[in-house]
């Protein structure tokens, strides 16, 4: 038996969700997992290239943290794990993964590829695949908010950004230096640790001389929360109580979210260190499956209901595969656009 660390289960009696908003995040949640399953199958069929990090099994962190946002006003910063990200940003399924055969018609334009989406048009501010590289964007956005509405008197501009990283990340001296400033500060931001318990094959115990990263926020006086990663309803309670306090001009958050990647650290990967033990633990608490049955028991919605937004989201993948297969190579002679930001 395996022992993993574990928190009380979230009480979601007391949760107020409709069916439309319960629907959204199955769906958002459903599109992450089909789309990653799709870019295994392109990855092995040799239609991408480089490397690929997929994100099944921590849907529940990218749909309840930034479905809980406003899309395309606040922002958001990825690291190489970055699809899904981009995805529950509101960046169409089918530019995402033209980006990942490396076409012109991709969110990123074809320059980016797996590790690199960007969006200006839905404030997602990109995928690092430098560890720790986006803790500082991120930190800069905040400040504009905050400079915004303080210094320049644009009272109404509470922008929020949200700035995911890892469990391993944390051990990076970025991570410090801009929790401090964030906290002196008091800046509109979320720093969203996805805590899957490795980093690449380090295990977190291994790595960390604090492994609860959520108390790391008390040395720069400010909140901090461990929640449950695998439960949608949890993190979105976590995330809507922090995007708050964020609004209201109260300061940052550090979230610690206890999730498990289902997959390799990346496709390249053959997975053989992780105990077989510790990966059916973290199976049965599958946050799509978790979150449909508490959509069918409490009588949200139907199983057919939830069928049909999977097959939904089966059709608008394949799409998106075509759209990528059909369209066409950057030019060679654009080699030299889109560095600087006039283009
Ligand atoms: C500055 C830097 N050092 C080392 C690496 C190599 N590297 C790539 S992924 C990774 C592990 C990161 O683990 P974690 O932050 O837990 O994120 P996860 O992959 O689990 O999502 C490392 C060390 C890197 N990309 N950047
Ligand atoms: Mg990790």
């Amino acid at each position: 038996m395996v022992k993993e660390r574990t928190i009380p289960k979230f009480d979601s009696s007391k949760v107020k969700i409709n069916k439309e908003e319960s629907l959204m995040y199955y769906e958002d949640m459903v599109l992450g997992r089909m789309f990653e399953d799709k870019c295994a199958e392109m990855y092995y069929r040799g239609r991408m290239f480089g490397f690929v990090h997929l994100y099944n099994g921590q849907e529940a962190v990218s749909s309840g943290i930034i479905k809980s946002m406003r899309p395309g006003e606040d922002y958001v910063c990825s690291t190489y794990r970055d699809h899904v990200h981009a995805l529950s940003s509101g960046v169409p399924a089918k530019e995402v993964m033209a980006e990942l055969f490396g076409k012109a018609t991709g969110c990123s334009k074809g320059r980016g590829g797996s590790m690199h989406m960007f969006s200006a048009e839905h404030k997602l501010l990109g995928g690092y695949a430098f560890i720790g590289e986006g803790i500082p964007v991120a930190l800069g956005a905040a400040y504009q908010s905050m400079y915004r509405r303080k210094v320049l008197g644009e009272t109404d501009f509470d922008q929020v950004t949200a700035c995911f990283f890892g469990d391993g990340t944390t051990n990076n001296g970025q991570f410090f230096e801009c929790l401090n400033m964030a906290a002196l500060w008091k800046l509109p931001i979320l720093f969203v640790v996805e805590n899957n318990k490795w980093a690449i094959g380090m295990a977190h115990e291994r790595a960390a001389s604090q492994t609860e990263i959520y108390k790391k926020a008390s040395v720069f006086n400010m909140e901090g929360y461990e929640v449950d990663g695998m439960d949608l309803l949890a993190v979105r309670d976590v995330a809507q109580k922090a995007i708050a306090r964020a609004r209201a001009g109260e300061g940052p958050t550090l979230i610690e979210t206890l999730t498990y990647r289902f997959r390799g650290h990346s496709l390249a990967d053959p997975d053989e260190l992780r105990d077989p033990a510790e990966k059916e633990f973290w199976n049965a608490k599958d946050p799509i499956i978790q979150f449909g049955k508490y959509i069918t028991d409490n009588k949200i919605a139907t199983r057919e209901e939830l069928d049909a937004i999977d097959k939904k989201i089966n059709a608008l993948i394949e799409e998106a595969v075509e759209f990528a297969e059909s369209s066409p190579e950057p030019d060679g002679s654009e080699l030299y656009r889109y560095v600087f930001a006039d283009d």
